[in-house]
C-alpha cells in the first residue's frame, strides 16, 4: 500500500531498525499472543460485520536489559494510570481496546482498588464463601464486561526488544482496519539500548572494577509505524519533559518529523492535571476538573480524541 504521506523512513533509519530487530531475541510466544490478537480484531472487522473503532493503547516503561541473562536493568518511568484510564474511556465510547502494556503497570479497572486487591477485594460471609466487597463490585463488573464483550485484550511487555516487536505485529494487524484503527503511544520508550550481541551473557561483575558500557539510540519506529505498519490509523503520540521551557516546540517537532496526527505534550510533575494537544493547526490545553475530587485528565483528553479521530473517518469517506 502507498505510505499516507508519500515518503518513505530514509535507508538510515531503516538500517537501524532492521539492526534493533535482527539483534532481538525473538518474542517468547507463550500464549500464542499473535493468534489471540488476530482472532480479536477479526471480529471486529467490517468484513465481520463489526465495523467497530479500535485502538491500540501502549502503556507503561519499557526496561533495557544489561545482561542476556538478566539481572540488572534500565527502566523508564511510567506507572501506567494514563493507559490504563484512557482504556476505560475508549471502552465507554465504543471502541475495542489492545492494551499493550508492561507487566507490573496499572491495568484496566484496576485504578479503583485498594493495594492488595486480591485481599482487600475478598471477603468471608458467615458461612465462609467467599465473596466480593461491594466498593470492589462495580470495577469487577466493568472488567469482566469489558472481557466478555471482547472489548479488551491485555497484552504484556517488559523489554524494549518485545515492546518494538510486539509494536509491529499490533499495528500491522491492524492495518486493514483503515482509519478505523488508531494507535495511542502513551508508554515510555527507552531512547538508549544495548544491542543484544554486544551485551554480556552473564552477570557483570562487580570485582572487576567501575563499569563501563555503551548505550546506543533506538531508532524512532514511529515513521516507519505511519509509512509501513498502519499507515492509515490515526496516531497519537506522547511526549514528555521535566522542562516545561522545551515541550511544545518538542512535541511540534515529533508531530511534524514522525507525521502524527496528534503529540499530546506533558510534563512530568503536572502531567495529572494537565496535558496539551498539539496538532498541525492547534495547541488545546486539556484540564483535569477540579472541582469533582475523583476527575482526571484521561477523561477530556479520550473525548478530544475520539472526536478528533471521528472527523479523520469522516472527512476520507
Ligand atoms: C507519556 O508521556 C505519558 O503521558 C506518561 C504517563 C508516561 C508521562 P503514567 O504512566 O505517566 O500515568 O505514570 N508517555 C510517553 C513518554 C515517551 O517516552 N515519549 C517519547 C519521547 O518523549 C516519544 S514516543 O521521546
Amino acid at each position: 500500500m502507498e505510505p499516507a504521506d508519500g515518503s518513505s523512513p530514509g535507508p538510515a533509519l531503516e538500517e537501524g531498525i532492521a539492526s534493533v530487530f535482527s539483534s532481538a531475541p525473538a518474542l517468547m510466544e507463550t500464549d500464542g499472543f499473535s493468534n489471540r490478537l488476530k482472532e480479536f480484531l477479526d471480529l471486529h472487522s467490517v468484513a465481520a460485520g463489526g465495523g467497530r473503532k479500535v485502538v491500540c493503547i501502549t502503556s507503561g516503561g519499557t526496561t533495557v536489559p544489561l545482561e542476556q541473562r538478566c539481572v540488572r536493568y534500565i527502566d523508564n518511568f511510567s506507572s501506567g494510570h494514563r493507559g490504563a484510564a484512557a482504556a476505560e474511556y475508549f471502552i465507554e465510547a465504543g471502541y475495542a481496546v489492545v492494551f499493550l502494556y508492561r507487566i507490573g503497570s496499572v491495568l484496566p479497572y484496576t485504578r479503583s482498588l485498594p493495594d492488595e486487591p486480591l485481599l482487600e477485594c475478598l471477603e468471608l460471609d458467615d458461612d465462609s464463601n467467599i465473596r466480593v466487597r461491594k466498593s470492589c463490585a462495580e470495577a469487577v463488573k466493568k472488567y469482566h464486561a469489558a472481557v466478555a464483550g471482547n472489548l479488551l485484550i491485555k497484552l504484556p511487555f517488559t523489554t524494549i526488544f518485545e515492546y518494538l516487536q510486539m509494536l509491529q505485529i499490533v499495528a500491522q494487524a491492524m492495518k486493514p482496519l483503515g482509519r478505523y484503527a488508531m494507535l495511542f503511544l502513551a508508554a515510555a520508550v527507552s531512547d538508549f539500548y544495548i544491542p543484544w550481541q554486544s551485551m554480556a551473557e552473564h552477570k557483570i561483575q562487580s570485582a572487576s572494577g567501575p563499569l563501563d558500557m555503551r548505550l546506543v539510540q533506538v531508532p524512532k519506529m514511529l515513521s516507519i509505524l505511519r509509512t509501513e505498519w498502519s499507515p492509515l490509523a490515526f496516531c497519537i503520540s506522547f511526549k514528555l519533559e521535566t522542562d516545561s521551557k522545551i515541550l511544545l516546540e518538542k512535541a511540534d517537532m515529533a508531530l511534524r518529523k514522525y507525521k502524527m496526527h496528534m503529540v499530546v505534550a506533558n510534563e512530568l510533575q503536572t502531567r495529572k492535571e494537565e496535558v496539551i494537544v498539539v496538532t498541525l493547526d492547534e495547541k488545546i490545553p486539556v484540564h483535569r476538573d477540579k472541582s469533582q475530587p475523583d476527575s482526571d485528565v484521561e477523561q477530556p483528553l479520550v473525548e478530544l480524541i475520539v472526536d478528533k479521530h471521528s472527523t479523520y473517518i469522516n472527512n476520507h469517506r
